[in-house]
């Protein structure tokens, strides 16, 4: 192992105090300059508004990051609304958990309030956060150069190569890496963004068209876990940093029924 340093970089723009971007990744040394000047750059000129107010945190890592491999991600090939969520309970009640959990996570994530960070529920849908308003912001993860190459290229044959797809399949590969979390729940809260996922270890990253209507300005995200301290978990995703560096297969459009056969297959070779 070499001895080099690495830095986490994270930004966020604020006009008029609400948060407009974010960004962040994790970065050697010499491209922390380059990395500044982008994330700068990005604030600048997001589409949402004008920045008033632009954060950048710069910090020496003084844990070495963890390697790890992205999820396998797909599409799910639905396109009514309903269809989409009866697909969702299903891929997510057979990793255990309950539709009364699954209910619970629809139902906040459209209640019309954002809150900052995921919300942690238990499989029965209790809520395990300490700030329920806040929830638990995941940090400290990134991609290394050679896999974000990789990624885009494998992402532009599905036209998908875009930062909103890959930040988010970078967050959800970290979350997943730890036991306690079962599944995720993500949709997102740009009003003009109608694609959201569903994580797990067991069927990786599918992401779900139509989960929501156009021009709904609100999302979020519900990480399902069981078992376990609550508080190791949340250390972990708020501290533990994690690079990806090696990535998954990413495919295009697959059924119901072939998402599902997919995880038998998965298990029958021992998984990953
Ligand atoms: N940690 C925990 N929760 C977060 C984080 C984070 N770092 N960032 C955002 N959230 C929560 C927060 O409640 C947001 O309102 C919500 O998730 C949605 O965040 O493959 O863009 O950044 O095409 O709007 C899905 C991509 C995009 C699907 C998700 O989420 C695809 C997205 P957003
Ligand atoms: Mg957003």
């Amino acid at each position: 192992m070499s001895g080099r340093l690495y830095y986490s970089i994270r930004m966020r723009a604020a006009e008029n105090s609400v948060h407009m971007s974010g960004a962040e990744g994790i970065y050697e040394k010499g491209d922390i300059l380059d990395v500044v000047r982008e994330y700068t750059g990005r604030a600048l000129t997001h589409e949402k508004g004008r920045a008033d107010e632009i954060h950048i945190a710069i910090e020496e890592l003084k844990e070495k990051p963890g390697r790890i491999s992205s999820l396998p991600l797909c599409t799910l090939n639905a396109t009514r609304p309903e269809a989409v969520r009866k697909a969702a309970f299903k891929i997510l009640s057979s990793i255990g958990i309950t539709d009364r959990a699954i209910d619970e996570a629809f139902n906040s994530l459209r209640m019309g309030i954002t809150m900052r960070g995921a919300m942690l529920m238990d499989i029965e849908g209790v809520r395990l956060e300490p700030d329920l308003l806040r929830g638990v912001r995941v940090t400290r993860m990134g991609i290394s150069k050679n896999a974000e190459a990789q990624l885009s290229k494998q992402l532009a044959k599905l036209s998908l190569d875009n930062s909103t797809v890959k930040e988010a399949l970078i967050l959800a590969s970290k979350v997943h890496r730890y036991p306690m979390v079962l599944g995720e729940l993500c949709i997102s809260d740009d009003p003009n963004y109608t694609t959201g996922y569903i994580a797990s270890r067991a069927y990786g990253y599918i992401r779900l068209p139509h989960i929501k209507k156009k021009g709904v300005p609100y999302g979020g995200r519900a990480f399902f876990v069981t078992g376990g301290e609550i508080k190791e978990l949340i250390k972990y995703l708020q501290m533990t940093p994690v690079l990806i560096d090696k990535i998954k297969p990413c495919e295009g459009m697959l059924t119901l029924k072939e998402i599902l056969e997919r995880k038998s297959h998965r298990k029958s070779r021992g998984r990953e």
